[in-house]
Parts: C-alpha cells; sequence; structure tokens
C-alpha cells in the first residue's frame, strides 16, 4: 500500500488516508476481485471471466481458452455439472432479480473458496439474512459460513462499470474494507478489464488530495438525493455527517418537481428525439443539478457534459462554439478518470467529435 495508509478515525472505525500528495487523475491503488458475476442482460455479450464484450451465444462465455481455462480452475469446474438444473430449479426461479445474481455470485463465491488454499476463515457476523440457494456446496465450506459471507453482500460487494454503466458484480475484500463513505467523494474507482484475467478495480484520486488527507469513495449514486440517508441507516448502519449531507439538511428538502428524474428523462427524451430547444435547456438545468450534487470531476459529470456535446452539435442551428465548450470541458474531467472499461466509449466519442467539428 504505497499512496495509502489505514489510521484510526474518530467515530472508532479507521480510515484511509493519503501517505503523500497526489494530482487529480493518480492512480491511488488497485485491487484484484475475488469473485465476479455478469448482469443477466449481459450474459452471452461479454466473456464471463474477464466481463469483455464477445459475440457468441452459450450458457456462459469467454473470449479465449485462457479465460475459459481461469474460471474453470477457480470455481466453474465445480457448479459446471449441476449449473442448468440449479438455475431452472424452482427455488432459484423464484428469487428477485437481485437476489438471482447474489445466488450466483454466492455460488461462485463458495466453489471458489473451496478450491482456495487455505480455506479462508472470515470474522463471523450475526444477521437474519436469508440466504438464497446456491449451485455448490462444499463440507469444508459450512452453512454457517456461508450465511456470514452471504451478509457480507449487500454492504461490501461492489457493481461492476464499463463507462460508467452497470455489468455486474464484484467481490474486491480489500476495497470495501479500506475506504469511508463520501456524498462528495475525492476518489472514485474504475474497472480495468482484460483478456484472461477479472476485471481489476483500480482507485483514482478526483481532485488533488494532500498528505494525511482522508481518501473517501461513496457507496451509492450521491443524486439519490431524496433516498440516501434512508439506505445509509437501513443497509449501511451509519447516518452520513458529510458535507453534502450537512448542506441539504440545512437547506432543507430539495423542491420537487423538477426532480432530478424528471429533468433526465426530458433530456433523455429531447436528445434523441427533439425539439432541440428543450434538449439543451433541460441539459443545462441537468447540469447545474449535477454540479450542486457531486464533488467536482465526478465522471457523471464528464458524461453528461459530453452528451451537451453530442446534443449541441445536432441541433440544427448548430452552435460550434457551444459544443466545442462542452466537448473540452468533458475531457477535462473524464481524463481524470482515464481509461477504463471497454474499448470505444466516452473517448471515442471525444475524438470523433473533435474529428467533425476539425473538418467543419
Ligand atoms: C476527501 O474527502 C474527505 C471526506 O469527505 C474529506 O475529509 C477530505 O478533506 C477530502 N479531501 C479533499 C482533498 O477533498
Ligand atoms: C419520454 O419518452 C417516453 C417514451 O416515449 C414517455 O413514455 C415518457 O413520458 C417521456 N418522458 C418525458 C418526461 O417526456
Ligand atoms: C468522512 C466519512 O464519511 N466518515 C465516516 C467514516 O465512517 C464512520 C463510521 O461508519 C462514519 O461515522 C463517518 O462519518
Ligand atoms: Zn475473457
Ligand atoms: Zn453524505
Amino acid at each position: 500500500m504505497l499512496n495509502v495508509r489505514l489510521e484510526p478515525h474518530p467515530s472508532g472505525r479507521s480510515q484511509a488516508v493519503a501517505t503523500r500528495g497526489l494530482v487529480a487523475g493518480s492512480l491511488i491503488i488497485s485491487f484484484d476481485a475475488l469473485t465476479t458475476v455478469l448482469l443477466p442482460q449481459e450474459k452471452g455479450q461479454r466473456c464471463d471471466t474477464c466481463h469483455m464484450s464477445v459475440a457468441d451465444v452459450q450458457a456462459y462465455f469467454y473470449c479465449s481458452t485462457k479465460c475459459q481455462n481461469l474460471q474453470w480452475q477457480s470455481h466453474h469446474k465445480r457448479i459446471c455439472k449441476q449449473f442448468n438444473k440449479y438455475t431452472s430449479s424452482l427455488s432459484f426461479q423464484a428469487l428477485a432479480p437481485h437476489e438471482k445474481l447474489d445466488a450466483l455470485l454466492l455460488s461462485h463465491l463458495v466453489a471458489h473458496l473451496d478450491g482456495a488454499d487455505p480455506a479462508v476463515s472470515e470474522d463471523p457476523l450475526n444477521t437474519i439474512c436469508p440466504v438464497p440457494p446456491i449451485a455448490y456446496s462444499s463440507p469444508r465450506i459450512p452453512a454457517s459460513e456461508v450465511r456470514d459471507l452471504h451478509a457480507k453482500f449487500g454492504n461490501n460487494n461492489f457493481v461492476t462499470l464499463s463507462h460508467l454503466t452497470t455489468l455486474g458484480h464484484g467481490i474486491y475484500p480489500l476495497a470495501s474494507r479500506l475506504f469511508n463513505h463520501s456524498c462528495l467523494p475525492n476518489a472514485s474507482q474504475k474497472y480495468i478489464m482484460s483478456p484472461s484475467t477479472l476485471p481489476k478495480m483500480e482507485i483514482v484520486a478526483l481532485r488533488d488530495i494532500s498528505p494525511d488527507e482522508e481518501i473517501c469513495l461513496t457507496y451509492l449514486d450521491p443524486a439519490l438525493l431524496q433516498a440516501r440517508q434512508q439506505i445509509f441507516r437501513l443497509s449501511y448502519g451509519f447516518e452520513c455527517r458529510c458535507t453534502s449531507c450537512l448542506f441539504f439538511e440545512k437547506v432543507g428538502p430539495i423542491p420537487t418537481p423538477p426532480t432530478d428524474a424528471d429533468v433526465a428523462e426530458t433530456f433523455r427524451n429531447a436528445s434523441h428525439d427533439g425539439p432541440h430547444a428543450l434538449a439543451l435547456s433541460s441539459g443545462q438545468t441537468l447540469l447545474a443539478l449535477y454540479r450542486l450534487i457531486y464533488p467536482p470531476n465526478y465522471p457523471q459529470i464528464g458524461m453528461h457534459l459530453l452528451e451537451l456535446a453530442k446534443t449541441s452539435w445536432n441541433y440544427e442551428s448548430v452552435v460550434k462554439r457551444e459544443c466545442r465548450t462542452y466537448l473540452n470541458k468533458a475531457k477535462e474531467i473524464l481524463q481524470i478518470l482515464g481509461p477504463e472499461g471497454d474499448e470505444d466509449g466516452p473517448q471515442a466519442e471525444i475524438n470523433t467529435l473533435e474529428s467533425v467539428l476539425e473538418e467543419d
């Protein structure tokens, strides 16, 4: 751990602080996944091991035999035989979609741990969370341990993303232990995919961080303004007292309408189908909201600026200067997060838009 060290936090928990000054865009630390799982709608679109996109169609899909072997060794050889029977079983089918995903992830985890050497000993958590049926069991991993592992899912698993779109879930044990939450985080996680390895998580500084300053991630989308305190209380068992939460506590509830959800939908609709004036005005409103809710350089702001650049490019009486301005700001912000996820994505769109702007 070169850039981070753990220190006691006044709350009694620990906090991750920077051991040295870090400029925005610095890689802080990188984590390997323990195990991962794809969302149902991504199955068949992406390799089950490295999660890069592939074109084939079967039950588990791999971009290469290397990826296939890797997952085979990790867990698949232990669950392969019973897998189809398991996923078509009534008890599996009766689960809600997110429970199915948890059940699959837990199956991968238990099968993986059974093959791992030495068998992990996890600290026990007492909980009444019902454990979903899983595709694999082993005498080496008793039911009580499976229950403890599952109890940690809600708070500790990460959604894996490519270009800010969720593609699966993953377990990154060290990452979930290291970083505290803030709704105005100064660092962000991103996922690096390459063949023959599980997606790696990298933590990147969103702005300059001084030595000894705490490094925080956000555990959920800070734009869930109305719901987030409740989620912290119910799922994480703490009350967030970050500057953003204190600010919104002071100003009171954000007036509705316009809720950000409505504005976002208006923008999405109008940027596709017009009218463009509405697309631009709702897009600017949304930008103002994002700037209020998200910390500086938050990737979501960069992605939205890119959408605004595309929208203003499509505008009939094209406002080229405006397009260029949005594009430059989008570039500035997205460069801090740097390359992540699949090929193409925002960087490819920026390049395309830049080349058409130059031609014109
Ligand atoms: C990083 O975030 C934490 C929590 O919000 C805060 O205490 C710290 O001052 C922040 N540092 C910077 C450089 O913003
Ligand atoms: C957006 O489009 C969908 C589908 O056409 C429609 O159902 C929805 O009401 C629209 N929303 C807004 C806010 O315009
Ligand atoms: C900055 C921040 O969010 N700190 C939190 C770290 O975790 C403790 C315990 O969960 C919270 O009380 C702090 O607010
Ligand atoms: Zn692969
Ligand atoms: Zn907060």
